[in-house]
């Protein structure tokens, strides 16, 4: 790809993400799930990994998702779609390896996450976010394995760039690649974000464009 078609995605990136977001779905089971349409794109990660903090950060609003500090806060598979025309939708999903939740609660998170990864057609991307200070966990694990079993790609951000020194977080983007590496149905490059700075989502939007237009 040329420097000048990436600015131009760029652009797109932005323009399509300073439009309208707004949220359309909740569910908390894959029995409820929205009529599907359009185009979605996931975001899967530990509980607190900066999920909703994410979609909040490529939309510009500081409360279209629901974040807190305690983990566990998103507890359905929530929707929002952007502007009409452009046919693209965000689901936020609820954490995993959340410890100190009821068993209960976490096995019926984790079966809902792993079956809307599994089995959604209209599903055409998913982020796998990992903590740039912790890099990839046994939970983490069992999720690319799953998603290594359905059609769908994936890549994986590392969150929270903010929240480490550039040596570790050159460190830890190596260690990841290279964990990445043992799962050919992943994007081989890990992209690296801050909610808080916003590093990185120029080009995680920009992504998402052209994964529409791929789609289109
Ligand atoms: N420093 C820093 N903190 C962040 C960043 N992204 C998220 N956080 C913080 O991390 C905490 C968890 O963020 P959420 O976005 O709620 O995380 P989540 O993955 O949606 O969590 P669950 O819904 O509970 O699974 C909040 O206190 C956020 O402010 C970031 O890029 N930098
Ligand atoms: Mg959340």
């Amino acid at each position: 790809m040329t420097a000048e078609t990436d600015a131009e995605l760029i652009e797109e990136g932005r323009k399509l993400f300073a439009g309208e977001w707004k949220f359309v779905w909740a569910s908390p089971s894959i029995e409820t799930l929205p009529p599907m349409a359009g185009m979605e794109v996931a975001f899967a990660g530990r509980s607190n990994v900066g999920k909703s903090s994410l979609i909040n950060a490529l939309t510009g609003r500081n409360a279209l998702a629901r974040t807190s500090h305690t983990p566990g806060r998103t507890q359905e598979l929530i929707f929002f779609e952007g502007p009409d025309k452009a046919g693209l939708r965000l689901v936020d999903m609820p954490g995993y390896g959340y410890a100190s939740a009821p068993k209960t609660q976490v096995a019926s998170w984790t079966r809902l996450i792993h079956q809307f990864l599994l089995g959604r057609a209209t599903l055409a991307r998913v982020y796998v976010l990992i903590d740039a200070r912790h890099g990839i966990k046994d939970v983490d694990k069992d999720v690319l394995k799953t998603l290594d079993k359905s059609a769908v790609s994936y890549h994986v951000v590392l969150t929270k760039a903010d929240q480490v020194k550039a040596a570790e977080l050159q460190k830890n983007i190596t260690e990841t690649a290279a964990a990445l590496a043992k799962h050919p149905a992943a994007f081989p490059d890990v992209l690296v974000t801050s909610s808080r700075t916003g590093a990185g989502m120029p080009e995680l939007r920009a992504a998402m464009v052209r994964l529409l237009q791929e789609r289109g």
